[in-house]
């Protein structure tokens, strides 16, 4: 058959069904083939499941793709993206703005998937979330997309029961998310599905596309357990469909989960990846390079497609969506509008709210009964200031939220406040997550909530944010704002040792583009940085605080913690404003060159105290206000932080000193270990003086 060739009218639907299946076969072949670079064999595989989710089942308007209560689409192997520009492409979904504005254009037009992997195409080689309107998450490194689809999935859990009234479904959408063999190997994937089971989230399905390849081969070369009994141990609802190319048994799985309740769903779903080409399905040559001229040819022969015809799109295909998802999603977003605009009219404040929330924006007085530490010399940790703000913001802004990887107690993270509550399958509504010892799966979820335009924050020690980093890193791509709480932030850890003691840590997040991390010097200053963040809407932040009770500075004496809010600033000056040499600290070492500063004063020496919470804020100050912190004059510098020393000479120049960690702590009490790398007052006072040149 030779179906581009018949009219549309006679077709029967179920041919319908296959021209526009084997559509996204051919895009996605013909884009890869242009590009010379990409992944065929996954589309021509999962084209049958990607239409049907779309096409029958998904709750989700093309002409507006940011509509509050659609249903979101994840596509875990991004590596498949072609899988999503076409369906984008084919439904006719439209570009939304920064402003959340459709803007009348396609997310994705032809000419994008022409231009396939090129410069500045909406079709990029993974699916990137803030590039391209309707991608819900950005994918590509296996495993982030499923287990991000479990904060989605709690997100949509608190919504409901948050905004949800009697007679007034304001959220119940659903979460789908497809991923490989790949993802499932990852074990942020595991961590994730874990938590999912036992939170019973039965908004969440995930469909494995089990074709048994990965790139080295088949997959008996490293992955041959039991996939299905492991979810029905997480205690997930699993569904196995035979064949990818039949839809209604696919449907069929897809209403199954509908019906289930109290957890989620897990649908194996057997496939052969390069479906159609005659020398590569079944093998790793389909996963990733294009398939060849000849191959392709005869592969569209196999599917009764003109053989020579590329980029085709053929009459009725555009038609048959707009029929299908494009006339549910709209009826389904039109009566959601119908029934905001009564849920309005009955509970004006709630659908505040949810609009509020819907652009990133703060409720009203978020940052009233902020607290105000007086100074005192004991002091308090930053944890510790850190719960109590962390306490009132959650108080503030309803839809703030967030937890620990089972440190709450040491973090400091835990909302106390009568009514706050654990998030559970039998509480929507807590404010606590518990996220397990699963500080990667904690960071996804911290995505996905902040995707579900939440405002969350997950916590762990510092030196854990190894464990989260690549979903930290996923967050700046995202440009979300997500807030990581870490402390036992350098060598107060003391007696725990170099496991515990983060080094490096400081450093290699802040060369992650687009993250601001901030350190913050004392009880005010951790006030000052989360007010900072609160207010972040693009970017997401990291707190790195101390363990240990850090003086709080007398702010009389002292410039006012404001000052956070530009990454540096003075802190203590010469008498005069006139420097001879600088002394840049963070964190835990802001107290100690204070005390540094006052010993040079009483000896007649002009230091001028910069705290420096937060470089990449600093950094994006107006020259004249960095140069009025950092006066290119005064040559003589030394910046003190526990942690490598690099980058600091960027700040310091090339001639200033640095005092920071060359390598790894060590078991001891903190005394000792401030001893024994420099971090003392007559270790300071002697630098500053080899810097003055006066020993
Ligand atoms: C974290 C991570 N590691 C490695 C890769 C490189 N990579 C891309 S696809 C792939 C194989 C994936 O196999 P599978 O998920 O089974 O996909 P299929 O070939 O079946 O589509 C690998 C190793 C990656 N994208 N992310
Ligand atoms: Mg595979």
């Amino acid at each position: 058959m030779s179906t581009a060739r018949l009219l549309v009218d006679d077709l029967t639907p179920a041919q319908l069904d296959q021209l526009c299946v084997n559509t996204i076969r051919t895009l996605s072949m013909d884009a890869v083939q242009q590009a010379n670079s990409g992944h065929p064999g996954t589309p021509m595989a999962l084209a049958p499941l990607v239409y049907t989710i779309w096409n029958r089942v998904l709750r989700f308007d093309p002409q507006n793709p940011i509509w509050s209560n659609r249903d979101r689409f994840i596509l875990s192997n991004g590596h498949a993206s072609m899988l999503l520009w076409s369906v984008l492409h084919l439904t006719g979904t439209q570009a939304v703005n920064a402003d959340y504005e459709t803007v009348g254009k396609p997310s994705v037009s032809l000419d994008d998937i022409r231009r396939f992997r090129q410069l500045d195409s909406k079709a990029p080689g993974h699916p990137e979330y803030h590039w391209v309107s309707g991608v819900e998450t950005t994918t590509g490194p296996l495993g982030q997309g499923v287990a991000t689809s479990v904060g989605l999935a709690i997100g949509e859990k608190w919504l409901a029961h948050r905004y949800n009234r009697p007679g007034f479904e304001i959220f119940n959408y659903n979460i789908y998310a497809v991923c490989g063999d790949g993802c499932l190997m990852e074990g942020v994937a595991s961590e994730a599905a874990s938590l999912a089971g036992h939170l019973g989230l039965d908004n969440l399905c995930w469909v494995y596309d089990n074709n048994h390849i990965t790139i080295e081969g088949s997959t008996r070369l490293a992955f041959t357990e039991d996939v299905e009994t492991r979810f029905l141990a997480y205690g997930w609802n699993v569904l196995r469909v035979g064949d990818a190319n039949d839809l209604d048994r696919i449907e069929s799985a897809l209403k199954i989960f509908h019906k289930t309740k109290d957890r989620p769903t897990f649908i194996v779903l057997d496939s052969h990846i390069g479906y159609g080409s005659p020398h590569k399905q079944d093998t790793a040559a389909a996963h990733g390079e294009p398939l060849g001229d000849e191959e392709i040819r005869l592969a569209k022969r196999s599917y009764g497609w003109p053989e020579q015809a590329k980029f085709l799109v053929p009459e009725g295909v555009y038609e048959h969506f707009a029929a299908g998802i494009g006339a549910r999603g709209a009826e389904a977003r039109r009566k959601w509008m119908q029934l905001f605009e009564a849920y309005r009219a009955k509970y004006p404040d709630l659908a505040g709210e949810i609009e509020l929330l819907e652009r990133r924006e703060l409720p009203p007085g978020w940052d009233r009964n902020l607290p105000v530490f007086p100074a005192d010399s004991k002091g308090i940790a930053g944890r510790d200031a850190s719960g109590k703000v962390l306490n009132v913001l959650a108080q503030n802004i309803p839809w703030f939220l967030g937890g620990s990887a089972d440190l709450g107690p040491s973090n400091k993270t835990t909302l106390t406040y009568s009514g706050a509550g654990d998030f559970q399958s039998d509480d929507r509504g807590g404010k606590n997550l518990h996220f397990g010892i699963r500080e990667h799966a904690m960071a996804t979820i911290v995505n996905g909530l902040a995707l579900s335009k939440l405002r969350p924050f997950g916590a762990t020690f510092f030196i854990f944010s190894d464990y989260a980093r690549p979903a930290i890193r996923l967050a700046s791509l995202m440009e979300l704002p997500a807030l990581f709480v870490f402390t036992h932030d350098a060598m107060g850890d003391g007696e725990d040792g170099p496991t515990h003691q983060p080094v490096e840590h400081l450093a290699s997040l802040r060369l992650i583009p687009g993250l601001i991390t901030l350190r913050p010097g004392d009880a005010n200053e951790v006030v000052e940085a989360y007010r900072y963040i609160m207010q972040l809407r693009h970017q997401p932040a990291l707190l790195a605080l101390s363990r240990q009770p850090l003086p709080t500075l007398d702010r009389t004496k002292y410039a006012s913690a404001s000052g956070v809010a530009q990454g540096a600033y003075v802190l203590a000056d010469a008498p005069d404003g006139n420097p001879e040499v600088i002394i840049i600290a963070s964190g835990s070492e802001v107290s100690l060159v204070v005390q540094v500063h006052e010993t040079l004063l009483a000896e007649g020496i002009r230091s001028r105290v910069v705290s420096m919470p937060s470089w990449e804020i600093f950094d994006r100050q107006p020259q004249a206000y960095r140069d009025s912190v950092l006066p290119s004059n005064v040559k003589a510098r030394v910046a003190v932080e526990q942690a490598s020393t690099s980058g600091w000479e960027r700040y310091v120049g090339s001639s200033g000193s640095v005092i920071g960690m060359h390598t790894f702590g060590a078991s001891a009490p903190l005394k000792e270990l401030q001893r024994k790398f420099g971090f003392e007052p007559d270790q300071v006072v002697l630098a500053v003086k080899q810097q003055l040149d006066r020993k």
